[in-house]
């Protein structure tokens, strides 16, 4: 669509939303001032450069579509081809499997920064800031699927230390980018049948992540969050990090929880969780996910969920509460697409929450008029969002529809074809 017709859209849309008492300047003003962050796994199929090359942990991705990242060089050159498609403020969430060793033998108890040099300054060098993760999977030092709460000794310690790294590593990497740097902590560690013990690894569990968080450190540069799952592949009965323990050890502990879309009971949704978690946590995580019929990590689309989950945020005022992030994998299409597709969603997403006349909605609530607030949150599905969003990517520079599909479909027959 040419630059005209998008002007002539956003005119009437601006007025649409004036009717209703909604200024769409600055909704988009304020959708692009929310941090989402890009997880880099999405680009080579959660494989990193530093581990057993397959992915272990009861986590999968399907599909072998041609163009995997194979490279940090390659990885790097798809994030910077994925950007130029996404608006508003980007942060890049990195896994520790994703250290550059250059030949050094060094293991993952013993990374630090200068592994990640050359995405620090990737990072630098677009404007993003980081997040960082331990990984606690495809990695021999692993016990089975148990990492912290393995009984054997050796492994605990050999895992524990990669935890405290990850800390430092994220330290650094929040004060190089002068933004908070969550390190969020996932263990897979469980069990496939039911197992006689349930209380035990959970013990070891808690002993580890205390020994891990003990030292001082300043966590406004450093939050760090406890990731929850019902159940892995291969790990279906009993998963040592629950919701129950995951929650109640970052509630006790101070730390963040981080909410999986994906890692609970198909009909709960985690945007139902956010507030109740907030009244005893002063800040949480989201791993923006898409499961289908399990925690199959889907590309993340403009469904309800998505949207009630970035209304609960905005409605709430919760921006300084809530760390976004994204959590899924797809190997079955472009795996570039995939970060433009859904990080454009997220973003899609939380446009239109500034653009919801929750006020007018809130105060049929508080009127106890549930047939007006029924009435006026299904008149706010069709408002001109599309056109807003439009003029939004415009003004950003990202490509509004066919724009960003064919610059995609440029770079994966130039690039991404010939790997
Ligand atoms: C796994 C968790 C975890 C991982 C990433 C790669 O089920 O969701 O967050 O997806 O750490
Ligand atoms: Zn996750």
């Amino acid at each position: 669509m040419n630059e005209a017709k998008i002007l002539k859209g956003y005119e009437y849309a601006k007025e649409a939303y004036a009717a209703v008492g909604v200024d769409a300047d600055a909704a988009m003003a304020r959708a692009d001032a929310v941090p989402v962050s890009m997880h880099c796994w999405q680009g080579d199929d959660v494989i990193g450069f530093d581990g057993v090359g397959e992915l272990t942990g009861g986590i999968a991705t399907t599909g072998n579509y041609p163009g995997r990242a194979r490279t940090p060089e390659e990885l790097r050159a798809d994030i910077a081809q994925a950007l130029k498609f996404i608006p508003g403020s980007v942060k890049l969430n990195m896994h520790a499997c994703y250290a550059e060793k250059n030949g050094e033998n060094v293991d993952r108890d013993g990374y630090t920064i200068k592994h990640f040099e050359n995405w620090v300054a990737f990072a630098k060098e677009h404007g993003l800031g980081l997040d960082f993760n331990p990984t606690f999977f495809s990695h021999p030092k692993m016990d089975g699927d148990f990492s912290l709460a393995s009984p054997k000794e050796a492994t605990r310690r050999f895992w524990i230390e990669h935890g405290k790294r990850c800390r430092e590593i994220g330290y650094e990497m929040g004060k190089a980018t002068g933004q908070p740097c969550v390190v969020n902590y996932w263990m897979p560690d469980g069990f496939k049948d039911t197992c006689a013990d349930t209380l035990a690894p959970r013990i070891r569990m808690a002993e580890s992540l205390d020994e891990i968080f003990a030292p001082e450190v300043d966590e406004s540069v450093v939050p760090c969050a406890i990731e929850s799952k019902l159940f892995g592949v291969g790990v279906e009965s009993y998963t040592v990090a629950s919701h129950e323990f995951s929650y109640g050890y970052a509630v006790k502990n101070n730390k963040l929880y981080c909410l999986d879309a994906g890692h609970f009971h198909p009909t709960e949704v985690i945007s139902a969780k956010l507030s109740a978690c907030l009244m005893n946590l002063d800040k949480v995580l989201l791993h923006v996910s898409r499961g289908i019929r399990w925690d199959s990590d889907h590309v993340i689309t403009l469904d309800d969920e998505l949207r009630r989950i970035m209304d609960e945020v905005v409605f709430n005022g919760l921006e300084d509460r809530v760390y976004i992030g994204l959590d899924y994998f797809d190997a079955s299409i472009n795996r570039v697409a995939c970060w433009a597709i859904g990080m454009r969603n997220a973003r899609k997403a939380l446009l239109d929450a500034y653009l919801c006349p929750v006020d007018a909605i809130r105060k049929a609530e508080a009127d106890e008029d549930y047939t007006l607030r029924l009435a006026l949150q299904e008149e706010r599905r069709t408002l001109p969002m599309g056109a807003v969003w439009d003029y939004y990517c415009m003004t950003r520079g990202v490509g509004n529809g066919s724009e960003w599909i064919d610059g995609m479909k440029q770079y994966e027959k130039k690039i991404l074809a010939l790997r």
